[in-house]
């Protein structure tokens, strides 16, 4: 189903991909929760294959040997510890759920799985679930080696092998409960809702009857006969058979193209500016805002593995994202290996999704540019922006929306009690204030809310 089920007015959510479940469990309680983080979406916790060509890279993460709940992120029993702890304090876990298919074919025999379950992956012999190899689609697929060759044939694309990894024949029945008894496991451990792994090669009909099977959430943390957030990984960047809008009955699809355009305009590809964002929307061709999960970017993209393109931003442009990680390097494994002996990396953006959490109920209002790529706008009367893309300064006296007051501005510093450590903003009476942006700074911009008020 469509909603977050997030809690206390919060809007975004962070994946913390590869992170361990003791380490997201203490990012909830020390940053996530005070800084209005609604959730985190945390990766794949079903046991996996272990890969040593090349070392554990991060991807064998999506190669399923077993729903145990035994990952390299830790044990169920941390994985519980984390789901309890993090609900305690507000912040929802979805998690990413690989119900498409199993390992690779060419996964091998033996007990090199992360909490060292035997499998056959020659035989399709998955004892632990079990799944032996009538539960598979081969017999379905009619391509010549048995792989989706052609993603303008939708048969293909969801009964064949995406990348050699076995797949499940999800119109089977004991396949459906097999599946569902582990959301729903996941379910009565207290998880908010599921990101769908490769959901472009189920088929929707198959969703929707597991989707069906699921139960309502653990009323610990949430209301009576809540439904769990449903969001499905489409890559529908236009141009092939299968389309986003075909899973839009199921619950939410993420919109890929959100990042990929966004990206475009911010590195001022294709003559774009910052100025035609006044427009920004459905109407740039992205699917209804009730249906979509957006972001900037996401696992695969960050590791050159996903689509969108070259445009997507990622932590590399720190510069113009302002957020994500400092990876030390990115073929393998590498935050897990990172993180085992760290502690893992303070994130900057926490302002930012204060400042949506206070917006979040105001419309666009006060739109000014330079008709270039310097703007500003407020939400209502409750939060102000100004940016500053152009290689020139921003010199403005603009029209804030906001009462009149000092602000603190979030991008270059913090409120701490009545005191600002970046810059301070002040808005006279009618609601205008004067902005210096250079085009040199780090952080090209500026932004305050009602509750930067100092
Ligand atoms: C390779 C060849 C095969 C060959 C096989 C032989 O490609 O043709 O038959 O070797 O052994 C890894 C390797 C991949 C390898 C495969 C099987 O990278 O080269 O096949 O394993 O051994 C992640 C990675 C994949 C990885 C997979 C499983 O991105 O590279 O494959 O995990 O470990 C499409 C889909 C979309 C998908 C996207 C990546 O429509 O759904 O591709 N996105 C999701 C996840 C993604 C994940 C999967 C789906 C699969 O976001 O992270 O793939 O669960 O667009
Ligand atoms: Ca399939």
């Amino acid at each position: 189903q469509n909603d977050p089920n997030t809690k206390h007015g919060r809007t975004s959510i962070v994946h913390l991909f590869e992170w361990r479940w003791a380490d997201v469990a203490a990012e909830c309680e020390r940053y996530l929760a005070p800084n209005g983080y609604a959730g985190v979406q945390i990766s794949p916790p079903s046991e996996s294959i272990v890969l040593t060509n090349p070392w554990h890279p991060w991807w064998q993460r999506y190669q399923p040997i077993s729903y145990n709940l035994c990952s390299r992120s830790g044990t169920e029993a941390e994985l519980r510890d984390m789901i309890t702890r993090c609900n305690n304090v507000g912040v929802n876990i979805y998690v990413d759920a690989v119900i498409n298919h199993m390992c690779g074919a060419g996964g091998g025999e033996g007990n090199h799985s992360s909490c060292g379950t035997y499998f056959n992956a020659k035989n399709k012999d998955f004892p632990s679930v079990p799944y032996s190899s009538w539960d598979f689609n081969d017999f379905k697929c009619k391509t010549g080696n048995g792989e989706v060759e052609n993603y303008k044939d939708i048969f293909q694309v969801r009964d064949c092998r995406l990348v050699s990894l076995l797949d499940l024949a999800l119109e089977k029945d004991y396949v459906r409960e097999k599946v569902a008894e582990y959301l729903n496991k996941l379910i009565d451990i207290g998880v908010a809702g599921f990101r769908v792994d490769a959901c472009k090669h189920m088929w929707p009909g198959d969703l929707s009857n597991v989707f069906g099977r699921l139960k309502s959430l653990n009323t610990t943390w949430f209301s009576p006969d809540t439904k769990p957030f449903i969001y499905q990984e489409v890559i529908d960047l236009g141009g092939e058979a299968i389309k986003a809008s075909e899973y839009f009955e199921l619950g939410r699809v993420t919109e890929f193209k959100y990042g990929a355009k966004l990206g475009k305009v911010i590195r001022k590809w294709d003559g774009e500016k910052l100025s035609f964002l006044k427009s920004w929307g459905e109407g740039w061709g992205f699917m209804p805002s009730d249906k979509a999960v957006v972001f900037l970017d996401n696992h695969d993209n960050q590791r050159g593995h996903g689509a969108g393109g070259a445009s997507v931003l990622t932590f590399w442009d720190s510069r113009i994202r302002m957020t994500g990680w400092d990876l030390p390097t990115m073929q393998m494994d590498p935050l897990s290996q990172y993180l085992s002996n760290k502690t893992p990396p303070v994130e900057t953006t926490g302002n930012m999704v204060i400042f949506r959490n206070v917006v979040s109920d105001q419309p666009l209002a006060n739109w000014w540019d330079n008709g270039n790529s310097q703007i500003s706008f407020s939400r209502g009367s409750k939060g102000f922006i100004v940016i500053n893309n152009n290689n020139w300064e921003l010199n403005e006296t603009l029209n804030t929306g906001l009462p009149g007051g000092t602000y603190c501005d979030v991008i270059s510093g913090d409120k701490i009690d009545s005191s600002c450590t970046g810059k301070k903003i002040s808005v006279d009476s009618d609601g205008r204030a004067t902005f210096h942006i250079s085009h040199t700074e780090e952080d090209p911009f500026i932004a305050i809310h009602a509750e930067s008020k100092l």
